[in-house]
């Protein structure tokens, strides 16, 4: 991203490439209750520097920032992302390797936490990189940005996380190439009524099934272009 303006809009994204999410099929959790594109689907942009990883989203629903701290972060308003830091990693691995991210986005619409879950990962692949952020009302990656705008039918939104934020002293910090093919997912979760004891909470994801929270191998993949 050359020209990236944190605004909400997404005039400056490049569209060639748009990642969909409006499927029954890609119902990952609740099907039954998923009542069709206009309750629940999005499409999805990744771009990237040197610097940053860089998201963007047209979400439709009709209950947009229904994110409240009271409900744990798979029932809340919000994108989880899987993202691997290393080109290197067998694809179809069915464990986390140390560079396998899974994340929350909040969608709350006023506070933008986030979230790692490293539970996932064998703690032999850990390299004492952690959960943070599992409670809510955190954000955890030093340098998120993040902007977003209402629309007649959901909202869009942008941001950026420092790929130093997939990094410690143990996991060296990726350093992104034209080329470079990642294994990647992301998911969105649409609370309709934001309230505690909700039963259903639509998933909808890209690709994989509810397994993707446990198993890279049904990620889809993404190659980072010029
Ligand atoms: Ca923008
Ligand atoms: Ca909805
Ligand atoms: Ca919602």
């Amino acid at each position: 991203m050359t020209d990236f303006t944190l605004d909400g809009k997404l005039d400056e994204w490049n569209t060639g490439s748009p990642l969909e999410l409006n499927d029954i099929s890609q119902v990952v959790r609740d099907a039954v209750l998923w009542k069709g594109v206009d309750d629940l689907s999005a499409v999805f942009y990744v771009g990237w520097d040197e610097e940053y990883f860089y998201l963007a989203a047209e979400i439709t629903e009709d209950t947009p920032f229904g994110a409240i701290e009271m409900l744990p972060l798979d029932g809340e308003d919000n994108i989880e992302v899987f993202l691997s830091t290393n080109p290197a990693d067998d694809p179809a691995r069915t464990e986390y390797a140390t560079n396998d991210f899974m994340f929350y986005l909040i969608m709350d619409g006023e506070y933008w936490d986030t979230a790692v879950d490293r539970s996932m990962v064998p703690k032999d692949n850990r390299m004492r990189f952690i959960s943070q952020g599992m409670d809510g009302g955190e954000n955890v990656f030093e340098g998120y940005e993040c902007a977003a705008q209402q629309t007649t039918t959901g909202f869009t939104y942008e941001c950026r996380i420092p790929w130093a934020c997939f990094s410690n002293n143990k996991i060296e910090v990726y350093t992104p190439q034209t080329g470079d093919t990642l294994n990647f997912d992301v998911l969105v979760t649409d609370i309709d009524y934001p309230c505690p004891g909700t039963e259903y909470i639509p998933q909808i994801a890209w690709t994989g099934t509810a397994n993707i929270l446990t198993n890279p191998s049904e990620w889809g993949r993404i190659t980072l272009a010029e």
